[in-house]
């Protein structure tokens, strides 16, 4: 009897002790200086401490290192006190549990969708929570051109660990606007319907697209942020994603990230080329010296290849989508009209602008994100690359390379070395 009892009590001092230690240690990541300053919001998870932490200013203190143009990067924390592991081997590669300790950037998902999308914007919200953000917590908005309703919050708050927020698209962002002749447009939709045309007789889709061209970057809520990672519903992820790529962006002084690209159909842009031209024309101080003309044209310009990057997945810059060169790009293109008398797509407006108006370094391919929309993927090339980075896409079906992509285009204009592997998934 009097041994059980001291045997209580060593159990218990026992465990007074090792919740001393528990307390310590998570306090002492607390003060640690990434995450000191940190806010609590409404809908943080409670089981994710610790809480979601403020984003950089921007104020300068320090400069990111091994960066090519690191002269123009500043940020408020010491990037060499926070490696990111970009590669297999770098410092912490292994380190996948937990939350990341480290600074956060000033940067959110964001996903249009209608309330009938929940499921399938279920699902591309678990991959991205399982393969990055749930060590990393950045909140995610929503945008709606109806409201969204109780079910579609509740779905995906309690799947975001980050802090969600839902926007109401005001009707002037998706409507014709005065100066489109109706009748015009839906005569437009009845030749594209019987030419069998996708989504060719669809008014949404074209309020969707240019929406998604020139206005989703300047929602009330978006406003809130730098930077932005565009998710769509019934995509996959299919690596781990070991570093932020919200911070390589930042530290790069990248304003447009992709994964996929490739060529339009012409029958719904056939004259954007032609609304380019003028606008190249009226504001030659909006082009990039040393930009990537060669990715959209093989003649100077004269003539458009339809190369572009896929905008269902973009990670990218919102203060140059707010720039006044983005938003004179938008403006002019917006009034020839061809949003509803074609059916423009946001993806080469959003691609014809970067690869104009920014200097191609700029431009980021994420070789490491591995990425599905219906009908492509994005799959690593490198058999080493993809067994470090635990993906469980299928190689053969990656698109980089084959005829119909432009990514060779992409790496040739960049004198990029394509990666092992390459030749043989030509096909
Ligand atoms: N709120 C709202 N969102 C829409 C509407 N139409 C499309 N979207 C969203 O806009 C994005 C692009 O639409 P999708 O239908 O995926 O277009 P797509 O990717 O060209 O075509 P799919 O191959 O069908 O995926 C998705 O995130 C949709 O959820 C709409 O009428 N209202
Ligand atoms: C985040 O970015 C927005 C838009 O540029 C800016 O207004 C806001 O002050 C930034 N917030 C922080 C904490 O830096
Ligand atoms: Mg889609």
């Amino acid at each position: 009897m009097a041994t059980g009892s001291a045997r209580h009590v060593r159990y218990v001092l026992i465990a007074c002790f090792l919740l001393a230690v528990f307390y310590f240690v998570s306090n002492s990541r607390d003060i640690s200086p990434s995450l000191s300053g940190q806010f609590a919001g409404t809908n943080t998870k409670s089981g994710n401490a610790p809480e979601a932490q403020q984003p950089v200013d921007g104020s300068s203190s320090s400069v990111a290192k091994d960066s090519p143009n690191q002269a123009k990067i500043k940020t408020n924390y010491d990037p060499s006190e926070f490696p990111m592991a970009l590669k297999p081997g770098d410092p912490g590669w292994d380190d996948l549990a937990g939350i990341k300790d480290g600074p956060r950037m000033n940067a959110t998902f964001v996903t249009l969708a209608r309330n009938s999308d929940v499921w399938e914007i279920a699902k591309s919200i678990r991959q991205v929570e399982d393969r990055f953000n749930r060590r990393y917590n950045y909140d995610w908005v929503f945008l709606n051109d109806q409201p969204f309703d109780d079910t579609f919050k509740k779905v995906t708050t309690s799947l975001v660990s980050g802090k969600t927020h839902y926007g109401l698209i005001p009707v002037e962002h998706w409507s014709f606007p005065e100066w489109i002749d109706r009748d015009k447009a839906e005569k437009v939709r009845q030749d594209m319907k019987e030419a069998k045309i996708i989504y060719g007789d669809s008014v949404s889709y074209r309020h969707m697209c240019r929406f998604e061209s020139g206005f989703f970057f300047r929602q009330e809520l978006m406003m809130n942020y730098d930077y932005y990672w565009r998710v769509e519903p019934s995509i996959e992820l299919y690596c781990d994603i070991h570093y932020d790529p919200f911070r390589f962006m930042h530290e790069n002084n990248k304003k447009y990230g992709f994964v996929i690209s490739l060529y339009e159909y012409i029958e719904t842009i056939p004259t954007l080329w032609d609304s380019v031209k003028k606008f190249m024309k009226n504001h030659p101080e909006h082009i990039a010296a040393g930009n990537a003309m060669g990715f959209l044209s093989e003649d100077g310009g004269e003539t458009y290849n339809k190369c572009h990057f896929w905008s269902n997945f973009e990670i990218g810059s919102l203060n140059w989508l707010r720039s006044k060169a983005y938003i004179d790009y938008f403006e002019s293109l917006d009034r020839d009209g061809g949003f509803f008398y074609e059916r423009w797509g946001d993806a080469p407006v959003h691609s014809i602008a970067a690869a104009l108006m920014l200097p191609k370094e700029e431009i980021h391919f994420f070789e490491d994100i591995a990425y599905y929309h219906v009908p492509f993927t994005h799959c690593p090339t490198d058999d080493k690359l993809r067994t470090a980075l635990r993906c469980h896409c299928n190689p053969n079906e990656n698109f980089d390379w084959k005829g119909y992509s432009c990514t060779t285009r992409w790496f040739d204009i960049n004198n990029m070395e394509k990666p092992e592997g390459w030749e043989d998934q030509k096909k």
